[in-house]
């Protein structure tokens, strides 16, 4: 195992509810490097690159619509075995599936509205911090 980077984000719900701090918090505790952060709104067309694995299913609209609404707190995390940790660390995509003690367990609304995201893959782990963070965040 080596040090890996990887893309958390703090959703707009969670950020309209007070949350960042504690959903911070919470990854920090469990050994995530805080190396990237940025409060800030999603342009459509960032959010529709950044789903673009979603282009074309019945939910991707209402997606973008989603996490366009509000600002968002983007981060780039590093770890150990950073990027499945960090999966594990949030839990299933829809909240009411999560394991106990995880991220979306916790604070996630629903599906859409789970609170968080984290890269699935180191591949999109380097897409993502990239399109938000430039290639510099995945070296410096
Ligand atoms: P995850 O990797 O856990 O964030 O989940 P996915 O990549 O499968 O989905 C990305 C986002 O699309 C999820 F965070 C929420 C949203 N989504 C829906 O709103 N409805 C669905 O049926 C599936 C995903």
């Amino acid at each position: 195992m080596s040090l890996e980077r990887t893309l958390f984000i703090v959703k707009p719900d969670a950020v309209q509810r007070n949350l960042i701090g504690r959903i911070l918090a919470h990854v920090e505790a469990q050994g995530f490097r805080i190396l990237e952060a940025r409060l800030a709104r999603m342009t459509r067309e960032e959010a529709q690159s950044f789903y673009a694995e979603h282009q074309g299913k019945p939910f991707f609209n209402d997606l973008v619509e989603y996490m366009t609404s509000g600002k968002v707190m983007l981060t780039c995390l590093e770890r150990e075995n950073g990027v499945a940790a960090l999966r594990e660390a949030v839990g299933a995509t829809e909240p009411a599936q999560a394991a106990p003690g995880t991220v979306r367990k916790l604070y996630g609304e629903s599906k859409q509205m789970n609170s968080v995201h984290a890269s699935d893959s180191p591949a999109s782990a380097e897409r993502e911090v990239k399109l938000f963070f430039g290639v510099g965040a995945l070296t410096r």
